[in-house]
């Protein structure tokens, strides 16, 4: 189904700095604490190789992945960056126009779960209703049959989780996957709303009275 992959960008996350968008590509963003495995599904994903080694994302890095959904292509910016430990937040670019998120934490780190509410809140501070998606990751590494757990957090916030492992590649294709849908999801609706702001803006300015431009003797 893909037709491209590749690494467009890598640099840091200031606003002058911030990478180009695409025009028309959807916009995916990875969250979650620092060596949760953000960099490592990404590189699951695209490239199909997992090498166990990594060094901490201390940089913004924007893949760029077109595929095609019917007889449609599909671009789509998968934005990665480093976790909390390095940035207090995300710059807020790194969260504009983004249609779908993965947030992701560590099945073999407890913390890395107990943060998922503060990246939860700033993601819900700059993007109020798209989609996100749940990923516990490293189940490969986890000490008891985590698939079997349930987590309130997934709950709480009516979100759906996936049990990942971008060391075995178990289920990274059809996270990606789903959050691609989940994002296309999300622009379509988004779109009429946009054209019912410009609307509603239009009458708004209907109503107000003409302000005098002319002086008068
Ligand atoms: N066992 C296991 N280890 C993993 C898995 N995914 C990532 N790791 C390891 O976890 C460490 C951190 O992975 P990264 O992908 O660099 O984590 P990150 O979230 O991108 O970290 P930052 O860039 O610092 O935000 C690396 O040593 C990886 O090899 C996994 O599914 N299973
Ligand atoms: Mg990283």
């Amino acid at each position: 189904m893909s037709e491209k992959k590749g690494l467009m960008t890598d640099s840091a996350p200031s606003s002058s700095d911030a990478p180009p968008v695409r025009r028309n590509a959807l916009k995916v963003i990875l969250l979650g604490d620092s060596a949760v495995g953000k960099s490592k599904l990404v590189e699951r994903f695209l490239m199909q190789e997992y090498k166990p080694v990594q060094l901490s994302t201390y940089a913004l890095t924007l893949f760029e992945y077109d595929c095609t959904r019917g007889d449609k292509k599909v671009m789509v910016d998968i934005w990665d960056t480093a976790g909390q430990e390095r940035f207090d937040s995300m710059h807020p670019s790194y969260y504009i126009e983004a249609q779908c998120c993965i947030l992701v934490f560590d099945a073999t780190r407890k913390p890395t779960y107990k943060n998922l509410d503060k990246w939860y809140a700033e993601l819900r501070s700059f993007r109020e209703s798209i989609p996100c998606i749940v990923a516990c990751n490293k189940i490969d590494a986890a000490a008891e049959d985590i698939t079997t757990k349930t987590f309130a957090f997934a709950e709480k916030n009516s979100l759906p989780l996936m049990y990942v492992s971008a060391a075995t590649g178990v289920n990274v294709v059809s996270l990606f996957e789903r959050a691609i849908d989940e994002a296309i999801r999300s622009k379509a609706e988004a779109a009429p709303d946009l054209v019912q702001d410009v609307i509603d803006i239009m009458r708004e300015l209907d109503k107000k009275p003409p302000t005098a431009t002319t002086a008068t003797k």
